[in-house]
């Protein structure tokens, strides 16, 4: 709660090319908050350096993220829109909830152990402790709801036990934030490989699309997409790629399965295909549109980031204050 008014908050990492795996599981839900909520949405910069990343890509992908969540209705107006590193309160109460967080419990987190897989040569610290980082974004802003897509859950089910030790030790400190999960679009499957997420840092770009692909380059993209030898549009056990497909048209279409499998009933894998990159690009031109018009004026973009972070810093301030002041630290003014 803030000011009586329940709190939204949620980020996405700067880390890659947003995909459409980060518009329907997060970004493309994130305005629906703004009427019941006090929304607070962030461009988490310091999560993304848990991986290796080019001091120029990150800066510009910054930017980059913080366009698209105008482009994709966030209205500054009744959306408090941010970078992470531009209030030191994130890392700082990330410390503090670090002296709380048990290594056995951040042990078990996929993420953690996937991403340890992926970047071998790099299993840093800032890597294990992600998920407290995370859990301090959430709880600095007294959020109630969270909306992520399913990856996500866990960071957010840590975060919620970190919240409930500490109001155990401290009561009333901190609110426990709820995850929200779409019904549809909650886990976006690659193309390439349809067990796996579709992710912004993968290698294949065929396997991934991103916002801001062009119309061809979508259908094209989805005309390639892995399937399987039956030529049946249906929803069934073990048919990832048709299912992720017809997950992704649902997500843009509103359609539910059975309604889809009535549609292209009768019709075969190709002419689905299709079907699911037109209505994509359907839907992300808008965005784009309105996309390259926000990023053409980055003095009008640094004023947004500098306006939400003195926003965002203003309660965060207030909660890491209290914090401290509970936890025995000395408060001079
Ligand atoms: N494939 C996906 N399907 C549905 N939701 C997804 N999200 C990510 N991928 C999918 C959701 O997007 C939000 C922002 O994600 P993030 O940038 O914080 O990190 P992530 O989950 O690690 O996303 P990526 O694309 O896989 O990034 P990289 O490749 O850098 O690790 C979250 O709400 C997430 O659930």
């Amino acid at each position: 709660m803030f000011n009586n008014q329940l709190v939204s908050f949620s980020g996405i990492q700067p880390s890659g090319n947003l995909t459409i795996g980060n518009y329907l599981g997060a970004l493309k839900n994130f305005a629906s908050y703004s009427e019941k909520y006090k929304c607070f949405y962030c461009v988490v910069d310091e999560h993304a350096i848990t991986v290796r990343q080019n001091p120029a890509d990150l800066r510009r992908r910054t930017y980059e993220t913080l366009a698209l969540y105008l482009a994709a209705g966030l209205d500054p107006e009744k959306n408090t829109l941010y970078v992470q590193s531009h209030v030191h309160e994130h890392a700082e109460l990330a410390w503090i909830l670090n002296c709380f967080t048990m290594f056995g419990e951040l042990s078990r987190m996929t993420q953690f152990k996937d991403k340890s897989a992926k970047h071998a040569d790099n299993i840093n610290a800032g890597l294990f402790t992600y998920p407290v980082l995370m859990a301090a974004d959430i709880l600095l802003y007294q959020t109630d709801v969270v909306p992520v897509g399913i990856d996500q859950k866990q960071h957010v089910e840590i975060c919620r036990d970190i919240a409930q030790r500490l109001n155990q030790i401290y009561p009333d400190l901190f609110t426990v934030p709820e995850p929200v999960i779409p019904v549809h679009g909650q886990k976006i499957m690659s193309l390439a490989e349809p067990t796996k997420k579709m992710s912004k840092s993968d290698e294949n770009v065929n396997a991934v699309v991103y916002i801001l692909d062009d119309r061809d380059t979508i259908v094209r993209k989805f005309r390639r997409a892995v399937t399987d030898s039956d030529t049946v549009v249906r929803y069934a056990e073990g048919k990832d790629g048709i299912n992720n497909l017809i997950n992704i048209y649902s997500s843009f279409t509103g359609k539910n399965t059975e309604e889809i499998e009535r549609e292209f009933d009768g019709k075969g894998y190709g002419d689905f295909k299709v079907a699911v990159g037109e209505v994509c690009a359907d839907a992300l031109k808008p965005v784009q549109d309105k996309y390259y018009e926000i990023l053409s004026d980055k003095p009008a973009l640094e004023a947004q980031m500098k306006k939400g972070a003195e926003e965002a810093s203003y309660v965060a301030r207030r909660t890491l204050s209290k914090v401290q002041k509970k936890l025995g630290f000395v408060q001079v003014r």
